[in-house]
């Protein structure tokens, strides 16, 4: 009888450790590039709670802020190579490789990040362009609309003559138009870049102003509501398929949320950095004149007919995935009131 026992809780325990090793079996590495305050990688911890939640505790992730494990322009190559399970790209960094996504970064001045960050998952939704096709998407989203952080004022276009900003995708076009210098770099590498006095300012979105301490180097900023930066969270394939059905489910059915989630968050982010920054450094912040807007959209123009050209190279449905883009803005500036 002893021995019987002995026997069966010796089973059970073997068992319970089994289905504990199954269940415990996946960590996922999640590389970012730029540094962990950053609203990309707010992001990513708010996903990795969420999933680590969801699955009570089956899939954990491992996250590496601050291009630990991958960096700006090796993410697309070090997801789809297995160096990371999953990576954050920023799209501009990969000019022709997106040529359907990279709609969301023309000149079509978003209200907001959240109603970018909505049309862009919706659009992707829609198309499944092939652009995607090594690849997982989990999430899409984007920055918020891009304004002038310099060192010198802009307070007027005329300013802007020969100034060399840091920028990344369609708005380096815009700026060369607007009598600027536009030069093209990662995020990652701008706060060098800032110091080195290679560029007197960036055009990104304001959260920046505080979470790398921009407002210290750029006291002058002037609302311009250029483009969003559009980025994808990315899965390897393979990493993918070993996935229980289940934990497969909890990440798609994420992808919206996260979305949005990450929409408002920068919205209301922007805000309060702005605010830390009018009060810790006194930044100037320029308005520009109606004028000057409908001079930066109609400089919009020419890109979004270039945009059209390059899709259509790409066998995509151009004028489609824009009507569809503009509609999908209409409909979530009106739900969302912002
Ligand atoms: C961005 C990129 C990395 C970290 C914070 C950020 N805020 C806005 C952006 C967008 C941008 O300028 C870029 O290069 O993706």
């Amino acid at each position: 009888m002893r021995k019987l026992i002995a026997t069966l809780s010796a089973s059970a325990a073997l068992v319970l450790l089994l289905a504990s090793a199954a269940l415990a079996g996946t960590t996922l590495t999640y590389a970012n590039f730029p540094p962990a305050k950053t609203f990309p990688c707010v992001q990513m911890e708010h996903w990795k709670a969420e999933v680590e939640n969801r699955t009570n505790g089956a899939v954990a992730v491992q996250t590496f802020p601050g291009g630990t494990l991958l960096g700006a322009k090796n993410m697309l190559r070090g997801v789809q190579t297995g160096q990371a399970d999953i990576g954050c790209i920023s799209l501009p960094y990969y000019p022709g490789v997106f040529p359907a996504m990279s709609a969301v970064n023309l000149p079509v001045a978003f209200s907001s990040t959240t109603v970018a960050s909505l049309t862009m998952w919706d659009l992707y939704q829609k198309y499944q362009p092939e652009e995607f096709k090594d690849v997982i998407v989990l999430t899409m989203f984007t920055s918020a609309p891009s304004n002038i952080m310099s060192k010198t004022p802009v307070k007027q276009l005329g300013d802007l003559n020969g100034m060399e900003l840091r920028a990344s995708g369609s708005i380096l076009k815009i700026l060369g138009d607007m009598g600027a210098q536009g030069v093209g770099m990662p995020m990652s590498q701008t706060p060098e870049a800032l110091q080195k006095g290679v560029v007197k300012g960036l055009v990104s979105s304001f959260d920046v102003l505080k979470d790398f301490n921009f407002a210290e180097i750029c006291r002058y900023e002037t609302i311009t509501n250029l483009p969003v930066y559009p980025f994808a969270v990315i899965m390897n394939k393979a990493s993918w398929n070993r996935l229980p059905g289940d934990a497969q489910k909890v990440l798609t059915d994420l992808g919206r949320e996260q979305s949005e989630w990450t929409g408002n968050y920068l919205d209301n982010h922007i805000k309060d950095s702005l605010a830390w920054a009018k009060e810790k450094y006194k930044v100037e912040v320029f308005e520009l004149t109606a004028a000057e807007h409908a001079d930066i959209k109609a400089k919009g123009v020419p890109l979004v007919n270039a945009w059209r050209t390059e899709a259509a190279k790409a066998d995509l449905d151009a004028d489609a995935i824009l009507s569809d883009m503009l509609a999908l803005k209409t409909k979530y500036e009106t739900e969302t009131g912002k």
